[in-house]
């Protein structure tokens, strides 16, 4: 080898070290705010622990925001397209941010200018086998009792299916992708409806669309809920399993409401009841009443191969194992917990934190095993939704050459 090539090489080995050493980079956490009418997304690359009073979440880690132009902003989803990070955030219009730095990359009005009924549920990532796809769901009109769902190609925002709508079905309160059946190519959509006030029908359905075209698979009645997620919750059974929650079973009392149901897939897309944690003990009401479930998260938050489940709501955040047993339950928090995600964005030290987010503003990070907080953050508004999203980064070929030059072990986190 030639000396100079030889010092390069050895210089650059010297940099890749350093940059091993400071590797460890956080989950990105993108939240949707209610500023008014002009609601803004924000993002942070990590948080820092805090005890105390809530420090300002403009003070953590990669802070950005960004203005949307949109009301009624609280659908969002973030994944990984084409190698880059990418945020898809819906209110009256649906907006593509760039993850990194949630630069805007491109808009659609879906239901043109005029109508501002809004984007209830917003899905991006890989369904039906294309990682390249944005879902949307939301009603034909203002007021209307159905579930229009709209397929884009989300890197260019092209239009590329609308279904004919789910009539007398209720409103879009949750969407999830999860692989629930091998007859479809990739991952199926789940939609958790609700719609009390309106409907002389159940007073919830989940329904279930194929991922290449959004064609419908089946629906079936559940009850009042209020978000959906999906997961292998049922280990050696199909892939993905989706979790219902809400005010099921009506008002909260015990064996009645802040109850949790999943099903599985079965022959012909029938859709297989396996569990809920209805019930008393820690599934009661709490001592105030009014405990009831805003979101669920399926991640990992212990050292066994199976998803844990996270679940917030008012006054309550409560973890349970993935077969529905009880893990822990952190409460009365004094907060309406809105959304929840499971991601490591505290320590770089590879183990998810719980991230719930609250009406009055907060974001909560919470241990796997919830008790006190880890850190309180204000955003200044009341927070609508939260994503959370791995980055990972494309390794160039020159990286990969000079990693082997190096003889640097390519570590991966969990
Ligand atoms: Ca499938
Ligand atoms: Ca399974
Ligand atoms: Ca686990
Ligand atoms: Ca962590």
């Amino acid at each position: 080898m030639d000396a100079r090539l030889g010092k390069i090489i050895l210089l650059a080995c010297l940099a890749m070290g350093l940059a091993a050493g400071s590797a460890a980079v956080a989950d990105n956490l993108y939240f949707t705010v209610d500023s008014g009418d002009n609601d803004t997304l924000m993002m942070v690359t990590g948080l820092a622990p805090t005890t105390g009073a809530p420090v300002g979440l403009s003070g953590q880690a990669g802070f950005k925001a960004a203005g949307t132009g949109s009301d009624g902003i609280g659908a969002i989803d973030a994944a990984m397209i084409g190698g880059q990070p990418r945020v898809a955030t819906g209110g009256q219009i649906i907006h593509l941010w760039d993850g990194n730095d949630i630069s805007y990359l491109k808009h659609s009005d879906p239901t043109g200018p005029g109508d501002n009924n809004p984007v209830r549920e917003i899905v991006l990532g890989e369904v039906g086998g294309n990682e390249d796809r944005l879902v949307i769901a939301r009603e034909t009109g203002t007021g209307a009792t159905d579930i229009l769902l709209q397929m884009f190609e989300a890197s260019t925002m092209s239009h590329i299916t609308t279904p004919g709508p789910h009539n007398n079905i209720g409103n879009a309160v949750g969407m999830a992708r999860g692989n629930f059946t091998d007859s479809f190519p990739g991952s199926e959509i789940v939609i958790g409806t609700t719609d009390l006030a309106t409907l002389n029908k159940s007073p919830g359905f989940q329904l279930y669309v194929r991922g290449d075209n959004l064609g419908w698979l089946g629906q079936q009645p559940v009850q009042v809920m209020t978000d959906v997620a999906t997961g292998d919750l049922v280990p050696g059974l199909n892939n993905d399993e989706a979790i219902f929650t809400g005010n099921i079973g009506g008002d909260p009392g015990p064996g009645n409401g802040q109850q949790s149901h999943v099903f599985s897939t079965g022959p012909g897309f029938s859709m297989d009841y396996q569990w809920n944690n209805a019930g008393g003990g820690p599934h009661g009401p709490s001592a105030s009443g009014g405990l009831t479930f805003n979101a669920v998260a399926v991640g990992q938050l212990d050292a066994d191969a199976e998803p844990e489940i996270a679940l917030v709501g008012d006054n309550v955040l409560r973890i349970l194992n993935h077969d529905g047993s009880f893990v822990a339950q952190t409460g009365p928090t004094g907060q309406n917990m809105t959304d929840v995600v499971i991601a490591d964005v505290m320590n770089n030290d590879g183990v998810n934190e719980i991230v719930a987010v609250t009406d009055s503003g907060l974001v909560f990070a919470f241990g796997p095993n919830g008790g006190g907080a880890l850190g309180v953050y204000n955003a200044g508004n009341p927070i609508t939704g939260v994503a959370s999203l791995r980055v990972i980064p494309e390794p160039a070929s020159l990286v990969l050459l000079l990693a082997a030059a190096c003889g640097l072990a390519v570590a991966r986190r969990r």
